[in-house]
């Protein structure tokens, strides 16, 4: 059946939302920007408390109804149908990602798009990989019991999301939480509605029951997300975004004790030791700090450099920094995409004129690009490398989101891992070392959910991730994702 509503693919496409199996419109509306030339491209219809009611309501419906009642392996079947219809619309989840973000299409197409895919066909398969637990218990009567583990969905999941990733991160949470067996209620970030309605008409098209996914769009505080956050209805929330975010749904989800997984901010360090692979060191750290125009919760924006290297490095990484291509995101050539918004982009500059203040010396970077064309209406921004700054200074210790990094000078291991620790997020870290010994002494002292050595955001899903500190509660990824979706229930049978 063909979705009730405009699809992202027309010139000014309106996105619905969708509740129940149904396409929604609402007549409160809201543009979606693109940040290339600041032009509007689409808008959304923000869901306001009826229609979160009716999101929730739906949900239930469908846990009592015939999502409840779906076997786990027919579950894990329909789950990677949502994989399979997403790679054949795979263009089209490329085109609507870029429209919302800038980003590069290259981008979208080896990262973005390909891992929200994987995301469903993992967890569709560990579904059917995951067992119980059985303990059999000695009785006083000789015969024993029999204990294990029913695992059961939490029920409906309240699912929010940031913009910087948004189909990769949405999914991320998405599939377990289904797979698991919930009902959600999804919304995504008010500046990319478009992937996400997207993948509501993929629900739509493999005949996922209705209400076991529910879309809804809107802003955050005063909106659809705290609406949802502290509606009584939903018995979990999974939250991606800053860490201030996570502090004010904490709250709002106090009163009924909701289970929460939080992946929030980041102010990632890398440690780059003399004996590393330097031409590899300059480019791992280069693209740890400027992929998606910095705007990856693990980018790294402290950058620890053994003194002997120091200038060398800071003079390759700083001509790694001019050589990305800022350009349109279908051009081949094109490295860098600008920032999500024009409001970001004022965040990210006040960092920048901050940075001054505090006394960095700015290597390269440090302004906004002027090309002389529609781009100018967009929210470019130039890559940054500063040197200088204190350790106590705020642009060293404030999460800032956008494509500069500060490289300071390190004499021996307890000082690099001093610094690098000296931070109130704890999300990850990396190391370049040639030395295979000294990176196991050191992951281990590192003060992060996730430590790289010699690379940077590879990793198996079925890992856990997650960070400490402001960084979050909880770890997602395989197992433990599957865990905080599912409620366990003992059975003790007295035999
Ligand atoms: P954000 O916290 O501003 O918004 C995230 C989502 O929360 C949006 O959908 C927004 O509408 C919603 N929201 C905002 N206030 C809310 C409220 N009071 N109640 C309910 N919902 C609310 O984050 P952002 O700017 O979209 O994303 C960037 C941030 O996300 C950065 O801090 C980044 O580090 C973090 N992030 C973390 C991870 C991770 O895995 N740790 C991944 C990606 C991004
Ligand atoms: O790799 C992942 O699964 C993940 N959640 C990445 C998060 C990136 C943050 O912007």
């Amino acid at each position: 059946m063909p979705p009730a509503h405009d699809s992202v693919r027309t010139p000014l496409a309106r996105l619905c939302n969708y509740v129940g199996g149904e396409f929604v419109a609402t007549s409160a509306r809201f543009a979606d920007i693109n940040p290339v030339d600041g032009s509007v491209h689409a808008e959304a219809c923000e869901a306001g408390p009826d229609l979160v009611d009716r999101a929730v309501e739906a949900g239930r419906e469908a846990l009592g109804g015939g999502w409840g009642r779906l076997p786990a392996e027919d579950r894990s079947r329909l789950l990677r149908r949502v994989a399979a219809r997403m790679t054949e619309r795979f263009d089209e989840f490329v085109a609507a990602e870029v429209a919302d973000t800038g980003k590069p299409a290259s981008l979208a197409r080896t990262l973005d798009v390909p891992r929200g895919i994987a995301n469903f066909e993992v967890f569709a398969d560990l579904l059917r990989a995951a067992g119980g637990e059985c303990f059999e218990t000695s009785t006083a009567d000789g015969r024993g019991a029999l204990n294990y583990t029913l695992r059961k969905p939490l029920g409906v999941v309240a699912v929010i999301c940031p913009w910087n990733l948004p189909l990769l991160l949405l999914s991320w949470k998405v599939a377990p939480a289904m797979a698991a067996g919930n009902a959600v209620v999804v919304k995504p970030s008010e500046e990319t509605p478009a992937s996400a309605t997207l993948l509501a008409e993929v629900m739509h098209e493999v005949g996922v029951p209705p209400g076991a996914f529910n879309l809804l769009h809107g802003f955050g505080p005063g909106s659809t997300g705290e609406l949802l956050t502290r509606h009584d209805g939903i018995d979990a929330i999974t939250f991606t975004g800053e860490s201030g975010t996570g502090r004010a749904i904490m709250r709002a989800a106090a009163d009924s004790v909701k289970p929460l997984s939080f992946e929030l901010g980041g102010k990632n360090a890398a440690i780059v030791f003399a004996d590393a692979d330097f031409a590899a060191a300059v480019e791992g750290v280069a693209r740890s700090a400027f992929a998606n125009c910095g705007q990856v919760c693990l980018c790294t924006e402290r950058v620890y450099v053994e003194r002997r290297i120091f200038d060398r490095f800071v003079a390759a990484l700083a001509a790694r920094a001019r050589a990305l291509l800022p350009g349109l995101p279908n051009d081949p050539g094109t490295s860098l995409g600008p920032l999500i918004s024009a409001n970001h982009r004022e965040k990210v500059l006040s960092y920048y004129t901050l940075g001054r203040k505090e006394g960095a010396s700015v290597v390269t970077g440090g302004g906004v690009p002027q090309f002389g064309d529609p781009r100018d209406g967009g929210s470019w921004i130039e890559p940054t490398v500063w040197t200088g700054l204190a350790e106590t200074a705020r642009c060293v210790k404030e999460e800032i989101f956008g494509p500069v990094c500060h490289v300071a000078p390190f004499d021996d291991e307890d000082e690099a891992i001093g610094l690098a620790n000296d931070s109130r997020y704890g999300l990850a870290a990396a190391l370049w070392t040639t030395d295979l010994s000294r990176a196991h002494r050191l992951a281990g002292r590192l003060a992060a959910g996730i430590v790289w050595v010699n690379t940077w955001f590879l990793r198996d899903l079925r890992t856990p991730f997650g960070g400490i500190r402001l960084s979050g509660i909880g770890r997602e990824g395989g197992m433990h994702s599957l865990n905080f979706y599912s409620a366990p229930t003992t059975v003790c049978i007295k035999l």
